[in-house]
């Protein structure tokens, strides 16, 4: 106590919040007072500011979580799991493209935003994940792709809107200290990458208060006794940030009806957009969660019904880890298993979330936005009695149902992963020990998924891409399609691609073709080789005819290669440009391939 003699009274009710709640231990390696009086003061202006949001309940919660988790206690006690019915899409069908349609339109009523605060750790990468490259073939990072697709949809959905209302997309940015200042400079150094600033917010959710023990005795910073450690707080803070920052008030008065939050490196993300927002529109779906077919015990979570014997009932993500357990724990015993269709029965959450605006705005003013927290430390050993590092209380943004009422319209839409899913998440050590036929999750996998997306979409579309080849890349063995990719403008929705294309049309295997113009018509092209055009919006150009040239060969590269760029070393190759035909058209009119 005599240690507290420089504090304000301010100060002074702080340190009794925390001795109150079982945290002496902060004070007790305290020297007399007059020395390092400038770090205690630093101390107390940290516990003020994470007393912000409450440190005692904060404490309290830590307690009761992980007195349940030592207890192993199943936090779905009562609820038995059973396998929801939802919305199933098939690419290129008929509702597929009804559905597409229908999310064009309704694109201008929604808002974007992108979950971006995490680090990744499991990638391992030293930059912020939104701006490696989604592909090498271009170079654009997936910052870059993101906003290029809702400008694309931005666009398509004017062109349609029956009332020629232009409201622009807000695009907002969930950052953290970790990757706030680095996602600022990357949308500065590149003018917002063609979006408006003012239509781009970026909100910075803050670190909580690391824990210690199964006390929930805060963690002190290993270099500074006297400051506590903080670790992110989980994508949830999405929720809460969202309803304090007067946006959703905002949204509402200009007419906006759905927010749509996505995840930092998922590539393939904006093919699965408009017929998603489709099916929340004719479904009239408060909560529509974007789901791919989910391999048994893959790290995704599972999209389950859970009944209570009480009656209650809802549709939630089953993170994967509490999966296997819950479902042993409710009469199946072999857990979280396949079944005969290859796959777990369950749909994989992929976290993307589509949220019509009115509801989600009445239920965030109930709750404030705060999502429940759970807590996953690593204990030493079976004990459970101490951590193997810190742990703190997380939240997850697809918990947000789980207080709705239940007459919320709760639903989810399934795709292709092939169409929709290929986050880069794993580092290659990773990715390469995942067990056979699950997905890797990693860069190459990111990129190839990118190759085989745009190569099966011209198919359906009529041109014959030959088929893949497998390679073993950073010890991952994958399928190496053509390296195709156009821009979001080219083509958002399936019916617009197959304007584009006409005739009888090959890619062959070893080829690439990269198009970053708008009015790019592929008409009887035969193409077996490198093919790189950019053209204006003015310019309407046919690429057609035979091209044949030594294209772009791809070299391999080991991860632990540290001489080759970080972004490139974690995909296991580079191109080596040997040949190409490169067309640039920057004057309006009608051009082909010999102009
Ligand atoms: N993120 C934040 O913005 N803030 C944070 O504090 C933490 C993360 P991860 P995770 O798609 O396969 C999720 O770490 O949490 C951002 C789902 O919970 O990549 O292990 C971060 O920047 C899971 O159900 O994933 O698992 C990133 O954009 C499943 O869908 C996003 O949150 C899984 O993703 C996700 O963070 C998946």
């Amino acid at each position: 106590q005599s240690n507290l003699g420089i504090l304000s009274p301010d100060q002074i009710e702080l340190a009794k919040i925390l001795l109150e709640n079982g945290q002496s231990h902060l004070f007790l390696h305290w020297s007399e007072p007059g020395v390092c009086d400038n770090e205690k003061l630093g101390f107390f202006d940290q516990v003020l500011f994470l007393d912000l949001w409450g440190l005692a309940a904060y404490i309290k919660t830590a307690k009761e979580l992980l007195a349940d988790s030592k207890l192993g206690k199943n936090p779905y006690d009562g609820f038995s799991p059973s396998v929801p019915s939802g919305e199933n899409l098939t690419f290129g069908d008929e509702n597929f493209i009804e559905m597409e349609k229908r999310g064009v339109v309704e694109a201008r009523k929604a808002a974007f935003v992108l979950v971006a605060g995490g680090l990744g750790e499991r990638l391992g990468y030293n930059g912020i994940k939104v701006a490696l490259p989604r592909e090498t073939t271009t170079g654009t990072c997936f910052l870059q792709h993101y906003i290029e697709s809702i400008l694309a949809l931005q666009e398509a959905s004017h062109k349609v809107a029956s009332d020629g209302s232009q409201t622009d997309i807000p695009f907002i940015i969930m950052t953290s200290d970790d990757t706030h200042s680095r996602t600022q400079d990357l949308l500065e150094l590149n003018s917002y990458f063609g979006m408006k600033s003012t239509q781009v917010h970026l909100l910075k959710q803050e670190k909580v208060a690391c824990l210690d023990d199964n006390d929930a005795r805060l963690a002190l910073d290993s270099n500074n006794k006297y400051k506590i450690q903080t670790k992110p707080h989980g994508h949830g803070d999405v929720h809460s940030l969202l309803y304090s920052s007067g946006l959703l008030d905002k949204w509402l008065d200009a007419g906006l009806k759905w927010v749509l939050f996505f995840q930092d490196t998922n590539g393939l993300l904006f093919n699965a957009i408009p017929a998603s927002l489709g099916v929340s529109a004719t479904k009239q779906y408060h909560v529509n969660s974007l789901a791919v077919p989910r391999k048994a015990k893959e790290a995704i979570g599972g999209i389950t019904k859970l009944t209570h014997a009480d009656g209650r009932a809802m549709v939630i993500n089953v993170e994967y880890n509490q999966l296997d357990p819950l479902l042993r724990a409710s009469g199946f015993p072999d857990g979280d298993v396949n079944c005969e269709t290859g796959y777990s029965p369950f749909p994989g959450n992929i976290n993307q979330l589509i949220l019509e605006l009115g509801s989600y705005k009445e239920e965030l003013q109930k709750t404030g936005g705060a999502i429940k927290e759970f807590v996953n430390p690593k204990y030493k050993d079976s004990t459970k009695t101490s951590f193997k590092s810190s742990t703190r209380l997380e939240c997850m943004m697809q918990d947000y149902p789980k207080t709705l009422p239940s007459t919320a319209r709760v639903g989810f839409t399934v795709m292709d992963i092939w169409l929709a899913y290929a986050p880069v998440k794993n580092n290659p050590e990773d990715a390469a020990k995942v067990p056979k036929g699950n997905p890797y999750h990693s860069a190459t996998s990111g990129e190839m998924a990118i190759y085989r997306a745009n190569s099966r979409i011209l198919q359906k579309a009529g041109v014959k891409v030959e088929e893949p080849v497998k390679q073993v890349l950073n010890g991952q063995e994958v399928e190496v399609w053509s390296r195709i990719t156009w821009k979001p403008k080219w083509g958002m929705i399936f019916s617009d691609i197959k304007t584009k294309v006409s005739g009888n049309c090959e890619i062959s295997q070893k080829s690439t073709m990269a198009i970053t113009g708008r009015n790019v018509f592929i008409d009887n092209l035969s193409l077996d080789g490198a093919l790189i055009v950019d053209s204006i919006d003015d310019a309407e150009v046919k690429l057609g005819g035979s091209i044949k040239n030594n294209g772009w060969t791809m070299e391999t590269v080991d991860y632990k290669d540290t001489s080759v760029p970080e972004e490139i070393r974690i995909r296991g190759f580079r191109f080596n440009k040997v040949e190409q035909l490169e067309k640039k058209f920057n004057q309006p009119g009608k051009f082909s391939l010999e102009d």
